[in-house]
């Protein structure tokens, strides 16, 4: 069976990517609608040897004959088309932040909860590209020790904001290595040559939403409400890879050797750990794959017991576009996708 599949931010660099991934992994598609704003609307887009024309999203652009519709634009998109869609009897992954957190809605990493899948209502949602990396690395000791407590600071690429970021980072890369000044105005202070200690904007706390999400979607992804989460998000100067350096304490202690070889028998999270032969990851070692690698573990010594490591993950690839398309297959297997027209 192919699936209609619309895409929402078809133009934008997670729809792109999604489109690319969609081809990768064979994913049987019939009828390919591919919906942005009204500045995108008219630009074609290649996909199996056709040529798709992008249309403007309006409220018509959803029909009950949508077996898959993909939402990666902005949070009012989401929240304005996700429901029309669901209506339809569609089945809807959102990428936005906009439903998250909501009850009705299953937050998935495959690999780590795909039965919450089963009470999907319309609307699945697809976590924060920070939020994917950090659980996949802790879930294969959580599953046995539950996970108490994580502190995580992020390097994140710029990618992660979009192209009109990634375009920024390289124009005022080129401006200041010719001696100006050009701020690209893409993130909330100078990008190139810097690091901006704000993502998204500040909730009452003092915290950034960037970082409250890595919060509240860890604890809904693992269904542990009572994980405490501090996490203090970084941009910098890369362009695809987002890393992070992560201390997490469990119920019980933990040490290296179990911490290392809980993560290497877990699917999705491979080890790039090798202090003897200096190795470990960055983040020029995932852009454009699928990996999500882990390195310099070793003992927290501030907290005997618990563990300390860097991980590593192209946001737009399994932090997004990839884990979109994972949800898609694990879905399918489980025959939740099907044209069910006419419901509610
Ligand atoms: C960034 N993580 O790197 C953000 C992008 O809630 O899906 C994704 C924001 C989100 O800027």
């Amino acid at each position: 069976e192919a699936y209609n599949i619309t895409v929402v931010g078809a133009s934008g660099i997670v729809g792109q990517e999604f489109l690319k991934i969609l081809d990768e992994r064979q994913v049987p598609v019939g009828r390919l609608r591919l919906l942005a704003t009204a500045r995108s609307a008219g630009k074609t887009v290649a996909f199996r040897g056709a040529e798709v024309v992008i249309e403007e999203t309006t409220p018509a652009s959803f029909t009950p004959d949508d077996h898959i519709v993909f939402l990666s634009a902005s949070g009012a998109a989401s929240r304005q088309y996700a429901p029309i869609a669901a209506a339809n009897g569609s089945f809807v992954i959102d990428d936005s932040s906009a439903f998250r957190m909501d009850p009705a809605v299953p937050l998935v990493i495959p690999e780590i909860n795909p039965d919450d899948l089963e009470w999907h209502r319309g609307i699945v949602s697809q976590p924060n590209c920070t939020t994917t990396p950090m659980v996949l690395a802790l879930a294969p000791i959580h599953r046995v020790n539950p996970l108490r407590r994580v502190i995580v600071s992020t390097y994140q690429a710029v990618a992660g904001a979009g192209a009109a970021a990634v375009e920024g980072l390289r124009r005022e890369t080129e401006a200041a290595l010719s001696g100006r000044r050009e701020p690209s105005g893409t993130q909330k202070r100078d990008i190139a040559f810097n690091a901006v200690p704000q993502i998204d904007v500040f909730a009452d706390d003092g915290y950034t939403k960037e970082e409250l999400k890595m919060a509240n979607e860890t604890r809904k992804i693992l269904h542990a409400p009572d994980v405490g989460v501090s996490a203090t998000c970084v941009r910098i100067p890369t362009f695809f890879g987002h890393a992070m350096s992560v201390w997490a304490e469990f119920e019980r202690p933990v040490t290296v050797d179990e911490a290392r070889a809980l993560m290497a028998g877990a699917p999705g999270v491979e080890l790039m750990d090798d202090p003897a032969a200096e190795q470990y990851p960055t983040p020029m070692d995932v852009a454009g794959t699928d990996r999500v690698l882990v390195g310099r573990l070793r003992p927290d010594h501030s907290n005997p017991g618990g563990i300390a490591f860097w991980t590593v993950t192209d946001s737009i690839r399994k932090g997004a576009a990839t884990n979109v398309v994972q949800i898609i297959e694990e879905a399918a297997r489980r025959g939740l996708i099907r044209p069910r027209a006419g419901v509610r």
